[in-house]
């Protein structure tokens, strides 16, 4: 095993929702991601876009998945963004993607996931 591979903890949260061991509001589903509401919603529309592989965070993803899942990923995510309404292209307000790391991230569920939120102005993070 990898180091990568040995960092990913199989008994985090979102491990366990794949596992079907805690229940979820799904909300898209393909063959290699699963999407999500949060629990703790931060704005109208909060839904996680997480890989169903083994991965730790974006970085862990970008280096290890393959080129399938994260297309697959990606295409996922942009079904949610247009389901819920908030994908400008299709005539929504905007929404905005979020994704922690690591302790300065303040990462709290080990398993990479991807935050869409949307359906109401969100304040600025950046300058
Ligand atoms: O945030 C992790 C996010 O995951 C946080 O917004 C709460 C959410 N969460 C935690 N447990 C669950 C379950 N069981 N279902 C749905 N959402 C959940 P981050 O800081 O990005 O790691």
């Amino acid at each position: 095993m990898t180091a990568a591979e040995t960092r990913y903890d199989p008994d985090n949260i979102f491990a366990r929702v794949l596992r079907g061991e805690i229940p979820n509001e799904t909300v898209a589903e393909s063959t290699h991601a699963l999407a999500f509401r949060d629990i703790r919603p931060q704005a109208p529309v909060h839904v996680l876009v997480i890989p169903k592989g083994p991965y730790v965070d974006a970085a862990d993803f970008g280096a290890r998945a393959s080129d399938e899942e994260i297309t697959d990923f990606a295409r996922l995510l942009a079904k949610v963004a247009a389901s819920e309404g908030v994908d400008p292209a299709s005539g929504g307000s905007g929404f905005r993607t979020i994704s922690n790391a690591g302790t300065h991230g303040v990462q709290e569920v080990p398993h990479y996931h991807v935050h869409v939120l949307g359906g109401a102005t969100l304040g600025r993070m950046l300058p």
